[in-house]
């Protein structure tokens, strides 16, 4: 199986711990795929969908009580407190081990453990990272091959002494003799996700779901990753990937961004809407960079499918993802159509007149209730997007020309704003803010910091991580590196309307940021940064009022101002951490408005 003895010994200690029935090390193979289709199948947790409209596709439902990410129980274990910093939660390493081992042990009773050996990223990239996931879950099996390279080539490449990160992971429900098992095995009252970041060690208990489960997924490739960087002098981002080509040919990449529900997916594989620009998908949400030997960044995606959100996602709003999911694939908590194919709000006009819900009962368009969890996923290979990137799998992944940060704020940001510097950027980065919308919980409308989207994903202080990124920008040359911008699709008008008609519209936002990294762009100081100039964004052919289109590019400084004191409020959470460089842009920021303001005043 193994010729690497830390390996082989691990998996041994956690299987006499974990006492389950059998141990599989996985291959990767597409018969070992099947065998978990199958498996589910046979236990109730899947239903294959109609083979002719989905091939080789299966219909998931969970169990209601674990259908999302559970932030709650979502812990970073430094031995440091004050290295999980405040925006984490944070368990003693040494205690919540004792918690834990008493939890897991006699934990996959009756259950197969199943050894995943994985690579994040293409297999023996330099930027790629080796993990091993043990689990008891087929569900997790199965998704894992799509999501990560799994298999023999991995525990080739990882060699006799190779490192790797160690994820644990059971859905917290063994088997007593005999006991019938249920479709979807979890532990409704007990879900620990703990992170130990020192020993680069994963330990999710519990919940068979999305990033608590799938552990190269967050738990790796944001959590342990992001210190894995912060040491070694590299960058592991919650961000998606694109390259962007001009009519002549010439092709920048760039880097994106967003909270959650900001359309992440469907900027990542767009469509443009401008007569001869082309946009390939390298990922749509995570970006490992490293500097290379030209001194620039390259980035991988270090995921190998996607594991998108399906409500909202339709052949409007997102058409290369809806065909990426046409064959190959796992739904989750989606809405299943009586001939056997999947349904989910929006993604069709009109609904279907019959549905069986993702709780299994019958449901029809005016029974008031949503047919499809709104967190329900679609899990599907990444080789199959229609505009997936011929550089995708390049092992020296791309070099990053710009990167995006951005929100959803009817209010106060522009539509796009070009960062003064790095370190100017790192602030836009560390002020990033989203209002919160009626699906959240919590007040409608008020703003929530989430900098660099990192919020639920960073390892250790959030302070730290401002201060790795500002690093990150000393030593390198600084026109080699990416330029930052932040941008907003999302700004409203009076009228409560949007004012920008965003999806393949915002293609004329990239042009522009292409056109600023390719050095023809043109730009206008302001307090805030640098906004196209006039004329400069190619609105051609684009039907949106004038006015609409000055208001959605107005710097709204009396906005801005008032916007101050919220700033100072979410950066004093990092104390002491927060570095001089943050500081420093946010009095900058301050001086730059006050002035403008003065000028007004004298003009
Ligand atoms: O709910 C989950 O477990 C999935 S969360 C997720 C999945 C794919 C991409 N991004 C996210 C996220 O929360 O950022
Ligand atoms: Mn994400």
């Amino acid at each position: 199986m193994t010729t690497n003895k830390k390996l082989d010994a691990w998996v041994n200690e956690m299987a006499v711990m974990c006492q389950p029935d059998r141990v599989v090390w996985c291959d990767g193979s597409e018969l070992e795929y099947q065998t978990m289709l199958r498996l589910m199948v046979q236990a109730g947790t899947a239903m294959w969908l109609d083979q002719k409209k989905r091939p080789n596709s299966v219909y998931v439902r969970s169990n209601p009580a674990d259908v999302a990410r559970v932030e709650e129980f979502t812990f970073i274990c430094a031995k440091d407190k004050d290295d999980a910093g405040p925006t984490n939660n944070w368990r003693d390493p040494a205690e919540i081990k004792q918690t834990l081992t008493g939890l897991f042990t006699g934990a996959m009773k009756g259950r197969t453990m199943y050894v995943i050996p994985y690579s994040m990223g293409p297999i023996g990239s330099p930027i790629a990272k080796i993990g091993i996931e043990i689990t008891d879950s087929p569900y997790v099996v199965a998704n894992m091959h799509t999501m990560a390279r799994v298999g023999k080539k991995v525990i080739e490449v990882l060699g006799a002494d190779g490192e790797f990160v160690r994820g644990l992971h059971s859905v917290g429900a063994p088997l007593a003799e005999n006991q019938p098992d249920v479709p979807w095995p979890c532990n409704d009252k007990t879900k620990y996700i703990c992170h130990f970041p020192e020993t680069r060690e994963i330990w999710s208990y519990g919940s068979g779901y999305g990033g608590n489960a799938l552990l190269g997924k967050k738990c790796h490739a944001l959590r342990i990753a992001s210190v894995q960087a912060r040491d070694e002098g590299w960058l592991a981002e919650h961000m998606l990937i694109l390259g962007i080509t001009d009519p002549a040919g010439k092709k920048i990449y760039v880097a994106a961004a967003f909270p959650s529900a900001c359309g992440k997916t469907n900027l990542a594989m767009m469509n443009p809407t401008i007569p001869g620009w082309k946009i390939e998908t390298i990922g749509d949400d995570i970006a490992w960079m490293k500097f290379g030997p030209d001194g620039r960044l390259y980035a991988i995606n270090p995921e190998a499918g996607f594991f998108g959100v399906a409500p909202g996602t339709s052949m409007k709003s997102n058409p290369n993802a809806m065909l990426t999911a046409a064959k190959n694939s796992i739904f989750t908590n989606v809405a299943v159509t009586p001939d056997g194919d999947i349904w989910w709000e929006e993604m069709t006009d009109a609904p279907p007149p019959e549905l069986t819900d993702w709780l299994r009962r019958p449901w029809n368009p005016g029974c008031g209730r949503k047919a499809a969890h709104p967190n329900a996923r679609f899990t599907t290979p990444a080789r199959q997007c229609p505009v997936i990137s011929p550089d995708w799998e390049n092992p020296k992944g791309v070099p990053i020309s710009a990167m995006l940060f951005g929100g959803r704020r009817a209010t106060v940001v522009p539509l796009v704003n070009e960062a003064l510097s790095w370190q100017h950027g790192t602030f836009l980065g560390a002020i990033m803010s989203s209002e919160t919308t009626a699906a959240a919980a919590g007040k409608v409308g008020a703003l929530r910091y989430d900098p660099f989207a990192m919020l639920p994903f960073c390892g250790y202080h959030m302070g730290d991580y401002f201060g790795h990124w500002l690093k990150v920008g000393a030593k390198a040359e600084a026109a080699k590196l990416p330029r930052i911008y932040y941008v907003n699709w999302f700004r409203k008008g009076a009228d409560g309307k949007f004012l920008w008609p965003g999806y393949g519209e915002n293609s004329r936002v990239l042009k522009w940021v292409f056109e600023r990294v390719t050095g023809t762009g043109k730009a206008v100081d302001t307090p805030i940064g640098r906004l196209p100039a006039p004329g400069a964004l190619d609105l051609t052919g684009l039907a949106v009022p004038e006015a609409s289109l000055a208001e959605v590019l107005r710097v709204d400084v009396e906005g801005w101002t008032s916007e101050l004191p919220l700033i100072k409020e979410h950066l004093a959470r990092f104390g002491a951490k927060l570095p001089q460089g943050i500081r420093d842009e946010l009095a900058a920021l301050e001086q730059r408005l006050q002035g403008s303001k003065v000028s007004a005043g004298a003009r």
